[in-house]
């Protein structure tokens, strides 16, 4: 009896899988990336700011550093960048005037951290980092996380910068919330990395949608929406509306289908797909990029004009992703 039910779960299952990705597991030639390439030491992030990003984290590559130490120190960079508007120090602020930041790291063991909601303090990839290796919790928000960070040597600095506080006031004037496509509030930086002994990581940051609801949390410091690593499979990372990546918790599925078989570019567009699907996805910017086990990778987003930056075989370079509408 219990033969037979295993054997028609396994049936049903079975037939279930097929289903869902069927043109994943049946299909031999996959649709690649053209700028798709195998191999590492690589980097790849998300747009512009990226290529800086890159040159911290590869230089720790090239070093024979790990991947999680790469990618906490690329993206350190825009984080620390007074001029990069939507990251760390110089974020644009919530309709409060208030920087809150989100940020997610993850390891090749399935180790991660993640700290929401964090004021004040300009690294917050780093207090993700230190939840991750120092506490028994993966997810840190709020006074919460802003105590851990002060009690582990980190200090309060004032992120919103002149110029943040000038496009807030600006935007008080008329209040409407409306995120813009392909704008400074669209540019989280999600990061991933493969070391000299092919172990993948991955980090995501950002200050979030500009003139959000205080309090709001995106999909940036959220495993497996914002970002996601599996090391024997590959990573994914997404910018953009959070809300559309929570509620189809992008990354995780990006390296599912990966693990279905799908090819990386081919995994982001079915992602960009549910989307498309479900939500209304021409008022609303989302991109992601996603890398496999050889180092080759896929790019997709909503509209055109999300772009990011890849380092490999010694050439670190930005790059236009494909998107659904043209
Ligand atoms: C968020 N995904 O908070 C982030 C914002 C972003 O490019 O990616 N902007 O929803």
């Amino acid at each position: 009896m219990s033969n037979r039910r295993n054997f028609i779960t396994g049936s049903i299952l079975g037939a279930v899988g097929t289903a869902i990705f069927p043109k994943f597991i049946t299909k031999k030639s996959k649709k690649t990336n053209p700028n798709s390439q195998t191999g590492h030491p690589m980097v790849i992030s998300t747009w512009r700011h990226g290529k800086d990003a890159n040159i911290a984290a590869m230089k720790i590559l090239n070093n024979g550093g790990k991947a999680i130490d790469a990618v906490e120190n690329g993206v350190r960079v825009p984080e620390g960048d007074p001029d990069c508007m939507s990251v760390g120090l110089g974020g644009l602020p919530d309709r409060e005037g208030k920087v809150t930041l989100d940020a997610c790291i993850m390891d090749e063991k399935g180790n991660c951290g993640s700290v929401s909601f964090l004021q004040h303090i300009k690294h917050p990839i780093s207090v993700a980092r230190k939840v991750m290796d120092e506490t028994p919790h993966v997810m840190l928000s709020g006074e919460g996380a802003l105590k851990f960070a002060l009690d582990n040597g980190f200090y309060k600095e004032n992120l919103l910068t002149k110029k943040a506080e000038k496009k807030w006031k600006e935007w008080m004037k008329k209040s409407v919330y409306k995120p813009i496509i392909n704008t400074e509030n669209h540019d989280t930086i999600g990061l991933l990395a493969i070391d000299k002994r092919g172990d993948i990581s991955g980090a995501c940051t950002t200050s979030g949608l500009s003139w959000k609801m205080h309090g709001r949390i995106g999909d940036s410091p959220v495993i497996g929406a914002g970002m996601f690593v599996d090391n024997n499979v590959g990573g994914c990372c997404a910018t953009g509306v959070g809300e559309a990546v929570l509620k189809t918790l992008g990354s995780f599925l990006i390296v599912e289908l990966m693990r279905q078989g799908a090819s990386p570019q081919e995994a982001c567009e079915e992602g960009i797909a549910r989307i498309v699907k479900t939500q209304n996805y021409k008022e609303m910017q989302i991109g992601y990029l996603a890398i496999n086990k050889k180092g080759e990778h896929g790019a997709y987003a909503v509209h055109p004009s999300f772009n990011y930056a890849l380092y490999q075989k010694k050439e670190n370079r930005i790059i236009d992703a494909l998107s659904y509408l043209k």
